[in-house]
């Protein structure tokens, strides 16, 4: 299952075409629509996200609600685009009086991206950097978290810091599968601690009076994997290299850990590493989880968990000093309009990478035609491995 997305962030539409999705599954354009949701929302979210109500529109691939097994085409409507049609039409002239971009802003692609591609107009990059088009992967994404769905595997993510407040947890790689994910649904920070969430709104407001912006840590799990997904025959096929590139992808991602994760260099081994128990219900388990239920570069089947570190985003109301690329002189950044803090909108998008990437492992596992075969492989595998029989 692969997807590639186009579109500006001030362009008519987003587009994403996602490929390789087995025939029989059913998509509901109702919990894209969710998730599309879930994106936009979090507390210290920019002026855009009250222009945009993010709505899909599947324009192929599907009938009756099922796949059919050929691309799925995903739109989703720009409402911002009515106010940019001049600026950023697709043909015709430049406006006589278009107002360039020419003070880049430090931390976004601004500058690097001018010099790559040779534009003297930040805009013809940022319009495709910005984070808008994280929007796009969610939708996409939503073919992905149905597949899993319906087999049984369930994405969910948690906010566990915002600039310098952090959630406090015990042990969260024993903890972190039982949280319920409602509680987090019903948090403006995706945070399942309503005092933490308090204090994390209080940072957010502190920041967006001095005129700055917030970045913080969340965690993504995944519930209900079986084991034996992914590989540790090739550098590619390992889940951890194709799960951190994936998080690593996102705008803004500059850190991502797996199970224990940094913590594991500061333990001796017994400490770290997960015994191994037969149990009547579940076969091998795990008595711990320290691994974030990856190990040799496959699932274990304990539950997945990454934690993933975002840095403040770059548009700041004090900006810092830039280049103006006409004059060469020293001035101000330029200041879109931006978010405070986009962090539980980020863990949204964790999950949809997250998600993808475990549909493919699963679809490289079972088979990729039709979810029957599919289920029919995954039944014979969970037999086989229960007995350890050949
Ligand atoms: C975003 C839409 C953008 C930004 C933000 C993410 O809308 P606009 O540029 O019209 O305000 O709010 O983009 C960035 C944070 C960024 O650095 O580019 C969205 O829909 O997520």
């Amino acid at each position: 299952m692969n997807y590639i997305t186009a579109g500006e962030s001030h362009g008519p539409l987003l587009t994403t075409i996602v490929s390789g999705v087995p025939s029989g599954l059913t998509i509901s354009e109702a919990q894209i629509n969710t998730d599309l949701a879930r994106r936009q929302g979090g507390y210290g979210r920019g002026a855009r996200q009250s222009i945009e109500t993010d709505k899909v529109r599947i324009a192929s691939g599907l009938r009756f609600g099922k796949t059919l097994g050929s691309p799925i085409t995903l739109q989703i409507k720009n409402k911002d685009w009515e106010n940019w049609e001049e600026r950023m039409a697709a043909m015709g002239e430049a406006p006589a009086k278009l107002k360039r971009e020419v003070n880049p802003r430090p931390g976004h692609a601004d500058l690097v991206g001018a010099l790559k591609y040779n534009t003297d107009d930040c805009r013809n990059i940022l319009e495709r950097a910005s984070a808008r088009e994280t929007a796009a992967r969610v939708a996409a994404a939503g073919i992905a978290r149905e597949f899993l769905a319906d087999l049984g595997v369930e994405v969910y993510s948690y906010v566990t810091q915002i600039g310098s407040v952090v959630l406090p947890e015990e042990e969260p790689m024993v903890s972190a599968p039982d949280y319920k994910p409602l509680e987090i649904e019903t948090s403006e920070l995706r945070c399942p601690d309503s005092a933490t969430s308090e204090a994390m709104k209080e940072e957010i407001d502190k920041a967006r009076k001095e005129g700055e912006s917030l970045g913080g840590v969340f965690r993504v799990v995944v519930c209900g994997l079986l084991p034996g997904l992914g590989s540790f025959t090739t550098p590619t096929q390992r889940l951890n290299s194709q799960l951190g590139a994936a998080l690593f992808s996102i705008p803004a991602v500059k850190g991502v850990e797996f199970g224990i994760g940094f913590e594991a260099a500061n333990r001796v081994g017994s400490k770290v590493h997960d015994s191994i128990q037969l149990t009547k219900k579940s076969g091998f388990t795990r008595k711990t989880n320290n691994a974030g239920g990856l190990e040799g570069g496959m699932t274990t089947g304990m539950p997945l968990i990454a934690t993933v570190a975002m840095k403040p985003i770059p548009t700041l109301m004090q900006p810092l000093q830039t280049v103006n690329m006409d004059t060469l002189e020293v001035e101000e950044a330029s200041k879109e309009r931006s978010d405070v803090c986009a962090v539980p909108a980020c863990a949204v998008v964790a999950e949809a990478e997250v998600a993808f990437v475990l549909a493919e492992a699963y679809l490289k596992k079972f088979g990729c035609d039709t979810m029957a075969d599919i289920k029919a492989a995954i039944k014979a595998y969970k037999q086989r491995i229960k007995t350890m029989s050949r």
